[in-house]
């Protein structure tokens, strides 16, 4: 049994990061100040070996009290303002969450020479930003085009720089499109498979922009979880970064089609031109990964059917 620390533990990847972790009987310390994710994610873990703490991970001073007692084994960064649209409306302050206060938990684990296993950090595809290049490599030249890009691969550097200089034990992911249970549907800048899960089970109209050719190499949330759980645990996974997706892509069509088919029902569907700055084309080579032995599990349709069985529950 180990103890983790996951930041962000109460968000859609975090909380099944959370479930997965409990069930191998560790202990999770999770650090949520609930912005973007729900405490009803991990509530039923709590009696379980979840402790919660309703705080945000720019406090400092809270953070590097937590680090020092609780002497984690493993630390997993997930905690951020993951919408990007909003690190374009309020850079300064989603700065502060996206960099500065990982910075700060690195910088506690070097200061206090906390015996760490490793530490993971999650960044996100959107660091190659409008780079053509495809499938994306993680050698592939990266284009962070916003704020919220820019703050991931500033701390993915971080996290890599950290262990080259002061031995951390750290490693990064670069997340794809990451679909599955709950995955929050709120907003606008949402996974768009959580919003045509929302649309179907409310019979309401889904909107494509574009015209629904664009490709993504979408990811179910439990192969992401087995990517963590690699990366974390295999050695061989040090001061480097890594794409976590499927290597295989499918059209936004090809999507709305296959959850017609998940869900037995058919969507209403609008199409409106192209949003500013939307990729057209985007999937990741996953060599690297697969080299550590990784390999996808859940296709579109599979991951599809998983997702709508697992919220009928
Ligand atoms: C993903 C990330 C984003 C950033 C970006 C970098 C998510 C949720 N977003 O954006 O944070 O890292 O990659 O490249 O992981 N769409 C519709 N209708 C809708 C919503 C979306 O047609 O109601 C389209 C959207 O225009 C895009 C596609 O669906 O072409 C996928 O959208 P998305 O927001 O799920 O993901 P993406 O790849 O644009």
């Amino acid at each position: 049994m180990d103890k983790y620390l996951v930041t962000g533990g109460a968000g859609f990847i975090g909380s099944n990061l959370v479930e997965s972790l409990v069930l191998q009987k560790n202990e999770v310390i999770v650090v949520d100040d609930l912005s973007m994710g729900k405490y009803s994610n991990i509530s039923e873990f709590i009696d379980s070996g979840v402790t919660f703490y309703h705080k945000s991970i720019t406090d400092f001073s809270f953070m590097q009290e937590l680090l020092k007692k609780e002497k984690f084994n493993y630390i997993v960064l997930l905690g951020a303002v993951a919408s990007v649209a909003d690190s374009v409306a309020r850079p300064l302050e989603t700065h502060e969450i996206n960099l500065e206060a990982n910075l700060n938990i690195f910088e506690t684990v070097r200061k206090f020479e906390i015996p760490v296993k490793k530490i993971l950090f999650a960044s996100s595809a959107a660091v190659y930003g409008n780079n053509p290049e495809l499938p994306k490599k993680e050698t592939s030249v990266i284009d962070p085009l916003t704020p919220y890009a820019v703050d991931k691969f500033a701390s993915e550097r971080y996290a890599i720089s950290y262990g080259k200089l002061y031995g951390l034990p750290t490693v990064a992911t670069r997340f794809f499109n990451v679909y599955g249970p709950k995955q929050n549907p709120e907003s606008p800048y949402s996974g768009v498979l959580s919003i045509i899960h929302n649309c179907l089970l409310n019979d309401s109209k889904f909107t494509v922009f574009g015209d629904g050719e664009q490709t993504r190499d979408f990811t179910y949330v439990k192969d992401v979880i087995k990517a963590l759980m690699l990366l974390l645990h295999d050695e061989r996974a040090l001061h480097d970064v890594y794409n976590v997706a499927t290597g295989k892509w499918t059209t936004l069509n090809d999507d709305i089609h296959a959850f017609e088919k998940a869900m037995d029902k058919k969507i209403d569907v609008e199409y409106l031109p192209a949003r500013t700055g939307d990729i057209k084309e985007s999937y990741a080579d996953i060599t690297k990964l697969s080299l550590l032995g990784y390999h996808a599990e859940f296709s579109i349709n599979e991951g599809l059917r998983e997702y709508v069985e697992s919220e009928d529950d």
